[in-house]
């Protein structure tokens, strides 16, 4: 792909003439990410969970990125594989026109479809998670740096409930694919303040700013 960024002459607001592939970005109708609010109560598929351990740390220049060793995400009769992890700060999700100081993505792929499933959660400053902790004292400091991880599982980043909101959205950066079954859980996690700023040190503003909701469905499992 075309260089981007989040600021000036290639940042969000450019990203659609940036090149055609990234069309989607300024021409697409169901973009991400979207203020959460006005979901509508549904009998959605909850979410099961089975990661493992491991991957690499890798610092691409746009946020630290896990490529997971393994895992899968279950929603009903649905199974997707986890690809990668990563973070953004602040976070891109609103809800009801709130952000929060970072936000997790886990990128999940269904294999026979390519359809990718997002869990984004929301991370606030607060008590101290052991596992973000792990990563953010070892967070690679230079674009295209990368390491391995062994013994950190990314289920530690997940909070006791994984009540979601679901909806129909994009990738947040180029090329904007509208291709991925967002689902974002109500519960933040809290994370040591101190690892929040490890992390803005090295990425201090990766957020694509909210696009319009174009009337779509947000639907809530709760
Ligand atoms: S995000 O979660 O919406 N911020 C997001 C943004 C970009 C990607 C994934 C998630 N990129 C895609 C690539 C695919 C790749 C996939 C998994 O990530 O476009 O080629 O397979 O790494
Ligand atoms: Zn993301």
């Amino acid at each position: 792909g075309v260089h981007w960024s989040y600021e000036g002459q290639e940042g969000p607001e450019h990203w659609g003439s940036l090149s055609k592939e990234n069309s989607a970005c300024s021409a697409g109708s169901q973009q991400s990410p979207i203020d959460i609010t006005g979901a509508i109560k549904a009998d959605i598929p909850d979410l099961a969970t089975d990661w493992r351990s491991g991957g690499t740390m890798l610092n691409n220049g746009h946020t630290i990125e896990v490529k997971a060793a393994s895992g899968t995400l279950k929603r009903g009769d649905k199974t997707y594989d986890l690809v990668q992890y990563h973070f953004h700060a602040p976070s891109e999700h609103l809800v009801d026109g709130k952000n929060f100081q970072m936000e997790v993505h886990f990128v999940h792929k269904h294999a026979e479809t390519g359809a990718l499933g997002v869990v984004g959660v929301f991370m606030v400053p607060g008590a101290a998670n052991s596992t973000f902790a792990s990563l953010a004292e070892r967070f690679p400091q230079k674009a295209g740096e990368e390491i391995a991880l062994n013994g950190v599982d990314p289920t530690g980043l997940l909070p006791a409930s994984l009540k979601y909101w679901a909806y129909e959205g994009s990738l947040t950066t180029p090329p904007c694919s509208e291709i991925v079954d967002w689902m974002v859980a109500m519960d933040p996690i809290e994370v040591d303040p101190a690892d929040i700023k490890r992390f803005t040190a090295l990425h201090s503003m990766n957020a694509r700013p909210a696009v319009s909701g174009n009337r779509r469905y947000i639907l809530s499992s709760i």
